[in-house]
């Protein structure tokens, strides 16, 4: 008998879009993947992985991975394929944008997102190719835009304090994020100060599992944290639970925005939040007499119409109550902004190929209604061509009918590089396959923690797959792009991709991750990064934030309200992260069906039973879910579990079939969780 082979530990990073990014340690044996596990030596991964990742294998060794490049050959949607060689597939793909770009190189618009939050297989090579070509501008706000303007806002970046610090804290509100699903690395942290004594506060209208762990809960309604907050202001000077000093020295436009607060009463913020003043009024007590304070702030709160000035209301709190001072007090969105001087994004993507061209920027969020749009001297030319890749538009953009309508387009020349056949891919006229990160090179900052981390491939790729850079390396030698940095290899892409002053490239090969030095209480003294170093109550161009209803409320639109009494939020379900994973069996079967969680008030008053099968509707369409009647659900408030493939929906829809286009106050952003919808029970 032979020796087994042996085994070998590669260093790895969680390619997906989680605040966590984790440090994996991936076994290889034979050349393949025989387990994937947290890297226990990387503190915020602690060893440990969720659910999904730990199953990472699973999703590169699926049986339905797309491994060769396809054509269609059916009519648009109908789903049929063959299989091409990578010359013929590459050299179609060519010979299409050259003809377009011929006439306005505008009319190519790369579609793209998160799939990978890699430097290298995002938008580096990409990068470099649609700058060179002069494609549109993708204007990237699907997901957390609003909030992020909104800290720049205030703080002058998308910047907060240290993930490992709420250990220490003695009061944490957990806002508008399920951090057991979604960030479960926080919530490692949380609970180790929760048995240290602290107290643990949920603002989400679901009682989500994070708030069934939580001391207390309050089910606010989607879309009214401003309003909340500015309860919370108004108690805190009340009862001057104030930072005086804190606020003079280290923050720009105080005295207006406490004018401001002065007029929310507790009762008149329970009012609009849905809420009894005394919960409020408690909350604010325990905030302002509570050191250090920390808030977890989550993007699940800024899909409304008024998400950014909520961001900058809620981000101000801890400048209110000096909670900064302490490295266990203040606030974290997002950790991103740190990275900001560390990443070298110019020389990754080389914006300088554009040689002072300035083509159009549109909108991903709007993708329905910008493919559809004709050519118009304030639009420009009519959308030709997309390559897609690292996303799944068809199935998470808002109003789903309209990116169907869009992508259904006979004229239109869609590319999706992707693993899976999804919704979008379905769709296409080319398919290519690409790795996953178990087969190539990457490097990852993050935007939950302060580390920088290497991805090793592992094995090689399977069958055809290439890495989303070799791609677009190929696809610009046959578009005749004989720039020298389009021949640049993986490996030289990752050794600019971080500044040296700040990551060593050999050292952070050596160990897998590089934690940034950082100051550990970066606001104790003030230091924003606004250009005057103080936090923005009152922010150029802006102004004061202030609480701003729904597009779709009874406060908004009665007339609407009347017609669609319940308000639907769509917020991720725990086994899948966005529309990635739902094709993995194993995660599917835990959660079983699309699901949408009613209270059993609104349920009995629409005579639907537990596990009924439901119609959800509005004016944009329907589709249909099992209804789970659950206390997770507050009443007059729906939760419709995203985001599950259309195709794997019990009828071809999801829950974006609802959802609209209309952006957020700030950022330009979808209003995915502002959303009325009315629900009725189905035969069968
Ligand atoms: N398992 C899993 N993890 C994920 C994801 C996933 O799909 N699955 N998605 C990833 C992505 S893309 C992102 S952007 C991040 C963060 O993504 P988020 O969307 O922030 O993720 P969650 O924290 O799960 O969900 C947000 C929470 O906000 C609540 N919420 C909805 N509307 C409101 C509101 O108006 N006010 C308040 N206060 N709360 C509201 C929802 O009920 C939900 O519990 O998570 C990432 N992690
Ligand atoms: N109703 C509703 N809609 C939502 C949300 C919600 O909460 N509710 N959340 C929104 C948010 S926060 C976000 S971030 C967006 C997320 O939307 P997307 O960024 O589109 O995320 P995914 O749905 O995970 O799709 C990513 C795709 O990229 C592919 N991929 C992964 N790695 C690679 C790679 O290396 N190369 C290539 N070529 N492909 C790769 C995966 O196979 C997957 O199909 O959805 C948004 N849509
Ligand atoms: S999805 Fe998030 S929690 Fe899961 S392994 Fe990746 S980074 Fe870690
Ligand atoms: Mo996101």
């Amino acid at each position: 008998m032979n020796a087994p082979e042996p085994l070998r530990v590669v260093h790895a990073a969680c390619p997906h879009d989680c605040p966590d990014t984790c440090a994996l340690q991936v076994t290889v044996q034979g050349g393949h993947v025989v387990r994937v596990q947290g890297d226990a030596t990387h503190p915020p991964t602690h060893g440990a992985l969720c659910t999904k990742v730990s199953r990472y294998a699973e999703r590169t060794y699926h049986p339905d991975r797309v491994l060769q490049p396809l054509r269609r050959v059916g009519p648009k949607g109908a789903g049929r394929f063959e299989p091409i060689g990578w010359d013929e597939a590459l050299d179609t793909v060519a010979a299409r944008l050259k003809a377009i770009a011929a006439r306005d190189p505008q009319a190519v618009l790369p579609y793209s997102y998160a799939g990978t939050m890699g430097l290298l297989q995002g938008e580096s090579m990409a990068g470099r190719f649609f700058h060179r070509l002069g494609a549109s501008r993708l204007d990237r706000t699907i997901c957390s835009s609003a909030g992020g303007e909104a800290l720049a806002a205030t703080y002058g970046g998308k910047v907060g304090m240290h993930v490992e610090h709420y250990a220490e804290s003695k009061l944490i509100l957990i806002w508008g994020s399920n951090s057991i699903a979604s960030n479960l690395h926080f919530w490692t942290f949380a609970q180790a100060a929760k048995r240290a004594g602290a107290k643990l506060v949920c603002i989400d209208p679901r009682r989500s599992e994070t708030a069934d762990k939580c001391h207390e809960h309050l089910a606010l309604l989607p879309g009214t944290d401003g309003a909340l907050a500015l309860g919370l202001m108004h108690e805190l000077v009340v009862n001057d639970w104030l930072d005086h000093d804190y606020l003079d020295r280290h923050v720009r436009g105080w005295p207006a925005l406490k004018e401001r607060a002065l007029q929310w009463p507790a009762e008149r913020a329970a009012a609009v939040c849905g809420l009894q003043a005394e919960q409020i009024r408690v909350l604010a007590r325990d905030y302002g007499t509570t050191q250090p304070a920390a808030i977890r702030l989550n993007y699940g709160m800024q899909r409304v119409r008024g998400g950014g000035n909520a961001v900058r209301l809620v981000a101000l709190l801890p400048c209110l109550v000096g909670a900064w001072r302490h490295r266990a007090g203040g606030l974290l969105l997002s950790s991103s902004g740190w990275f900001a001087p560390v990443r070298d994004e110019a020389a990754l993507q080389r914006p300088d190929l554009l040689a002072g061209r300035q083509p159009r920027i549109v909108n991903m969020s709007t993708i329905g209604d910008e493919l559809l749009r004709e050519a118009s001297p304030g639009f420009g030319p009519k959308i030709e061509a997309l390559v897609v890749y690292n996303s799944n538009p068809v199935a998470v953009a808002p109003h789903s009918a309209r990116v169907v309508e869009g992508f259904q387009r006979e004229d239109l020349f869609t590319v999706v590089l992707e693993h899976f056949m999804t919704d979008t891919a379905d769709l296409a006229d080319i398919v290519l396959p690409a790795t996953t990160q178990l087969e190539h090179l990457d490097v990852h900052t993050s935007y939950g923690h302060t580390y920088a981390l290497i991805n090793e491939p592992a094995i090689a790729p399977r069958g055809q797959a290439k890495p989303n850079t070799q791609i677009f390396r190929e696809l610009a030698a046959r578009m005749g792009f004989d720039d020298p940095c389009f021949a640049d290899s993986d490996e030289q892409l990752a050794r600019v991709a971080l500044k040296p002053q700040w990551v060593d490239f050999d050292a952070l090969r050596a160990r897998g991750w590089a934690k940034l030095t950082l100051p550990e209480a970066p606001f104790a003294e003030g230091g924003f990064l606004t250009a005057d170093g103080k936090a923005w109550a009152d922010a150029p161009g802006l102004g004061l934030p202030d609480y701003l209803p729904n597009h779709e409320c009874a406060a908004s639109t009665p007339e609407l309200a009347q017609r669609y009494p319940l308000a639907m939020i769509s917020p991720p379900a725990r086994n899948f992260l966005n529309s990635s994973f739902v094709n993995v069996a194993s995660l599917r079967d835990i959660e079983g069906e699309p699901l949408l969680e009613m209270h059993a008030q609104d349920a009995a008053a629409r005579g639907i039973a537990d596990r009924a099968t439901v119609r959800v509707f509005n004016d944009r369409g329907s589709y249909r879910c099992r209804c789970r009647v659950s206390t997770r659900a507050r009443p007059g408030v729906v939760n419709g579990l995203g985001i599950w493939w259309r195709k794997l929906g019990m009828d071809g829809h999801n829950v974006n079939q609802l959802t609209h286009q209309r952006l957020t106050d700030l950022g330009r952003a979808p209003s995915f969780y502002d959303c009325l919808v009315e629900v009725e029970a189905v035969a069968g």
